[in-house]
């Protein structure tokens, strides 16, 4: 389906019509199932101007881009098949030169919000390729297609429309109908839905916008503050290579929210390769590696990156990436063996 297919207003009416056409004008003018509801809640939520809403909604196009990708399977690739996607060599020396190219904003912002930078590198390489790709669709088409023609994701994608649409200006890169962003309509360096541009970004150069796609301190600070919202801690650990012996107990787990502390998992049959405290709060997984199984503690700043995106492989090739960029950014004298790894 395309917009040229959907029901046009009528344009051309006799000029005794046009009472009658005041009356109706609100169901007439709607070229999205839903419209002008939405209008009217965000006019009630922010007293914008329903004529410029409507008219935004009005230029947004259905993409059957946008419905294809968002119907593609979900991605069930084992570990050893997405870890090479994110973890190249590429993506890590461009990580390694963008860490160098920005360390002190990188540094300055890791201290004021207690994130080790080099996550705050790492979440952006995955996303973006560090900027380079955030995505060209137009995100008002993105959050229409799928929030007003996709009934299936339509509770999730209308609320963030209408957040969109709620959103005061100071809190967009540009004027709201040039906004372009993934198909799924997250946007920036970091990939933010508006919920998260609503409830997380920040102004980290103050100049009282928010741009994420062309302020690095608004975009770092953004992200930064993202993980400390969901609970990161400041130091603490994300994931350490576990080695089951052979009566070790089948642990499956319902998230990546840590369980229990790392004694239990120890008394289980865990046996973790590196020096960790044992009442480190944490859980168990299992990945498909290239040699076989590969066990995995995981703790709180893991679970945090799974706020993210909700998959743990994702966390996973975050980590894996963020402690190759860190080996490579580290000052020489203070290189160590990271045991485990
Ligand atoms: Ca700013």
């Amino acid at each position: 389906m395309t917009a040229t297919t959907m029901p046009r207003p009528v344009r051309f009416l006799a000029i005794p019509a046009l009472l009658l056409v005041a009356a109706l004008a609100p169901a007439l003018a709607a070229t999205h199932p839903g419209q002008a509801e939405l209008v009217r809640e965000v006019v009630r939520a922010t007293g914008k101007d329903p004529a410029v809403l409507d008219a935004l909604l009005d230029s947004a196009k259905i993409q059957q881009g946008i419905l294809d990708a968002i119907n593609r399977p979900a991605e069930s690739k084992p570990w050893k098949d997405y870890r090479p996607i994110f973890l190249t060599g590429k993506r890590i020396d461009d990580g390694i030169a963008f860490y160098r190219q920005h360390r002190a904003l990188l540094e300055q912002v890791g201290r004021q919000y207690g994130v080790e930078p080099a996550y705050i590198v790492a979440i952006i390489g995955v996303e973006t390729s560090y900027g380079q790709n955030t995505g060209s669709y137009r995100v008002l088409d993105a959050l229409v297609t799928l929030g007003l023609h996709y009934p299936p994701r339509a509770k999730f994608f209308r609320g963030q429309l209408k957040t969109l649409l709620e959103l005061p200006d100071s809190r967009l890169g540009g004027p709201l109908d040039t906004l372009t962003g993934s198909y799924a309509g997250a946007q920036g360096w970091g990939q933010f839905m508006p919920s998260s541009i609503r409830d997380f970004a920040v102004d980290g150069d103050g100049d009282g916008r928010i741009d994420l796609n062309n302020s690095l301190p608004d975009i770092f600070a953004s992200v930064a503050n993202y993980l400390v919202a969901h609970g990161w801690v400041r130091g603490g650990p994300v994931a350490a290579r576990a080695q089951p012996d052979a009566a070790a107990k089948p642990i499956t787990v319902p998230d990546a929210a840590p369980q229990w502390p790392l004694e239990q998992l120890e008394a289980w049959g865990y046996a973790p390769l590196q020096a960790l405290s044992p009442a480190q709060p944490s859980s168990l997984l299992t990945l498909q590696g290239t040699n076989g199984p590969e066990y995995w503690f995981t703790f709180q700043n893991f679970y945090v990156i799974t706020r993210y995106n909700r998959s743990p492989l994702y966390a996973m090739a975050v980590d894996q990436l963020a402690q190759a960029i860190d080996a490579g950014t580290r000052p020489a004298d203070v290189v160590q063996t990271d045991v485990g790894r």
